[in-house]
């Protein structure tokens, strides 16, 4: 993609992203219907389903050929990682905004036969905007986040991951999700994954891991972390699956390294 269709897509981009966040914000206290979808802690309101809408109208009618793959299904059926495509997560922590009123993002991002060109991830309440354009770096509200380059130990690190994976699960042996707890400096749980993604960009968590998501919830993360120099495997190390749902492990290169090595590979069921 050119630099000249980048910055066009991205200024639409940017643009609505604001907008639809203004309009959550301005509704934050109306009453909102909320449903159960996968289960009872995976939620959906009218404001997840009325903000997807909003971006599929707003992209058919500047961008007709663009593919929209939204989380509630307003858009297309995207089989293929062919052309330019929109993966929008309208509402990422639906939890927190229901529960919290806070901590929830709005997550966009373009990918152009494949390649994440542009990201942006909005954390609504705070009114801050992460964006990245590929070869360009990344930004939170237009100040440059620097690159993630200065070595770092895991002992100095702070952590994302839901405590779910502590307790005894399926996935992976919980005693050894418990040492990497305890030998990191610190945990903490967030609730959105776009966010603990623009997070771990900003170098404010050193490592984000979760052992379900679908293209929505990292998208655009993907894309930011990348421009600032971090790394973003399943939790086996191999590649993300852009179209699918994967296990997901974005850090700092030298966190990044060790917890694959002294603890997921252990971990790992
Ligand atoms: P969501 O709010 O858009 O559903 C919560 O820890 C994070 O995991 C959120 O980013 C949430 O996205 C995501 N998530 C993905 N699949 C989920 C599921 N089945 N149930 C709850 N949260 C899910
Ligand atoms: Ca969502």
């Amino acid at each position: 993609m050119n630099k000249i269709t980048q910055d066009k897509i991205y200024n639409k981009a940017k643009e609505w992203i604001l907008e639809a966040g203004k309009t959550i914000r301005t509704k934050i206290n109306d009453p909102i219907e909320i449903g159960a979808k996968s289960n009872p802690n995976d939620l959906v309101t009218s404001m997840d389903k009325n903000t997807e809408k909003y971006f599929l109208e707003k992209i058919k009618s500047t961008f007709p050929n663009h593919l929209l793959l939204g989380e509630e299904g307003f858009g297309d059926e995207v089989k293929t990682l062919d052309g330019i495509i929109w993966i929008i997560d309208p509402i990422d922590g639906t939890m927190n905004f229901v529960q919290q009123k806070r901590n929830f993002t709005i997550s966009v991002a373009i990918y152009n036969n494949g390649i994440g060109e542009i990201g942006l991830i909005y954390n609504v309440m705070e009114d801050e905007l992460y964006y990245a354009k590929r070869g360009e770096g990344a930004f939170k509200n237009d100040v440059k986040l620097p690159p993630l380059n200065q070595a770092t130990v895991l002992e100095e690190s702070v952590i994302g991951l839901n405590h779910l994976w502590l307790c005894e699960n399926k996935l992976v042996d919980e005693k050894i999700m418990q040492d990497l707890v305890k030998t990191a400096r610190g945990s903490r749980t967030y609730g959105s994954a776009a966010l603990e993604f623009a997070f771990v960009a900003e170098g404010v968590l050193e490592g984000y891991l979760t052992m379900s998501l679908s293209p929505w919830d990292f998208a655009a993360g993907m894309i930011l972390v990348n421009e600032v120099g971090g790394v973003t495997t399943n939790i086996d190390g191999k590649p993300i699956k852009l179209l699918e749902k994967n296990s997901v492990f974005a850090g700092h290169p030298d966190v990044h390294e060790r917890i694959l090595n002294d603890f997921l590979a252990k971990a790992r069921k």
